[in-house]
């Protein structure tokens, strides 16, 4: 299996989880700062010239963090990184789609790219604003979930590294003052080996 990453991208989420299952990976590096996500060889492998992507040992790629993370915890069913009831994964897919789709994709991605958003420049600053806005009220949301528990669902699982790369790029790459609760849950992360060897694998800290 290969995972496609970058590094201080999202693709933490599933670098963590490969190390969380401890099976024998490889991890590949697109430098998307250099735009190798849009050259050939990456893009026709993967022509949504996104990370993450899996290439599996059958030779078929599985692109959208959330499907490969749900898919590494399924077939790894040891590693205990799901919740054991329909009800608790109904719950974990709709906080995984809700950091994803929402606080990533409409909040960061409005912080990170502003110029995706507008063809007129002077109107950035204001994008990234909405941006922030969006990051704080969908991490006061996650908070609210979060509660006093350690894990997200109660039990340490996907969703709980995907809230990791979250807090990350708001505590690390912005500098934007989180609840308490979501702090600790990214100092509880920063404990765990698996997530300290995806770290240092990705040339961070
Ligand atoms: N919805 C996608 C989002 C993936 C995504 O946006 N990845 C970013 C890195 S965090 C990326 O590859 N960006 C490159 C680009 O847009 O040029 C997923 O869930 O996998």
């Amino acid at each position: 299996m290969k995972l496609f990453y970058s590094p201080n991208s999202c693709a933490i989420a599933i670098h963590i989880i490969l190390e969380e299952i401890g099976k024998p990976f490889e991890a590949e590096l697109v430098d998307l700062r250099s735009g190798a996500q849009y050259k050939p060889p990456y893009v026709t492998l993967n022509p949504k010239a996104k990370v993450p992507a899996l290439l599996r040992d059958d030779g078929t790629l599985l692109t959208e963090l959330p499907a490969i993370a749900w898919y590494l915890a399924r077939a790894n069913a040891e590693a205990r990184l799901l919740p054991g009831s329909i009800e608790g994964e109904a719950r974990l897919l709709e906080l995984v789609e809700y950091m994803v789709a929402t606080v990533h994709m409409r909040g960061f991605t409005r912080i990170f790219r502003p110029a995706a958003f507008t063809p007129t420049t002077a109107d950035e600053p204001a994008i990234q604003t909405t941006g922030r806005d969006m990051v704080r009220s969908g991490l006061k949301l996650l908070s609210e979930a979060l509660g006093a528990r350690a894990w997200l669902l109660g039990d340490y699982s996907i969703a709980d590294t995907v809230l990791f790369y979250l807090e990350n790029w708001a505590t690390r790459r912005e500098t934007m003052s989180v609840p308490d609760n979501i702090a600790a849950h990214c100092a509880r992360m920063r404990a765990r080996p698996a997530v300290q060897r995806a770290l240092a694998a990705e040339g961070l800290e």
